[in-house]
């Protein structure tokens, strides 16, 4: 009887959990659209100043609820030494969303080569 109450419990309450990366060169602005997503759908939350963000280095993790799911946003940071991390999370995660600057033409390249798994 506990199962199934607290089966209907989670069907009713719990929402479905994703978790997406964050991926992109450095300086692309993850953290920036990781931040302004929270602003724009947590409804609570008050959005840190972005000129107070910097360059993520390891894990940033948000959370954003969108009706019955809730995304986990891994931000990862974005710099060379940093990108032979990405694979480790691709396993875990549900979905990729890959930044890139477009108004940073000089970088275009470099950006297409991380997104290919880099010298590998
Ligand atoms: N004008 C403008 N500036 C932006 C935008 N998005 C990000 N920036 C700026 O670009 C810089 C880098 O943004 P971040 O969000 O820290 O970039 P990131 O991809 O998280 O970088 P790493 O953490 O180093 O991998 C910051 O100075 C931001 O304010 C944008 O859409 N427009
Ligand atoms: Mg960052």
């Amino acid at each position: 009887m506990y199962t199934l109450l607290s089966g209907l419990y989670k069907y009713m309450f719990q929402k479905d959990e994703y978790c997406i990366l964050i991926l992109g060169l450095d300086n692309a602005g993850k953290t920036t659209f990781l931040e302004q997503s929270k602003t724009r759908f947590n409804k609570n939350y008050k959005g840190m100043s972005l000129s107070k963000i910097t360059t993520t280095v390891g894990l940033n993790i948000g959370t954003v609820d969108v009706g019955k799911a809730r995304l986990m946003f891994w931000d990862l940071g974005g710099q060379e030494e940093l990108q032979s991390l990405w694979d480790k999370y691709y396993a875990e995660c549900h979905g990729v969303i890959y930044v890139i600057d477009s108004t940073d033409e000089d970088r275009l390249a470099e950006s297409k080569q991380a997104f290919e798994g880099g010298d590998e």
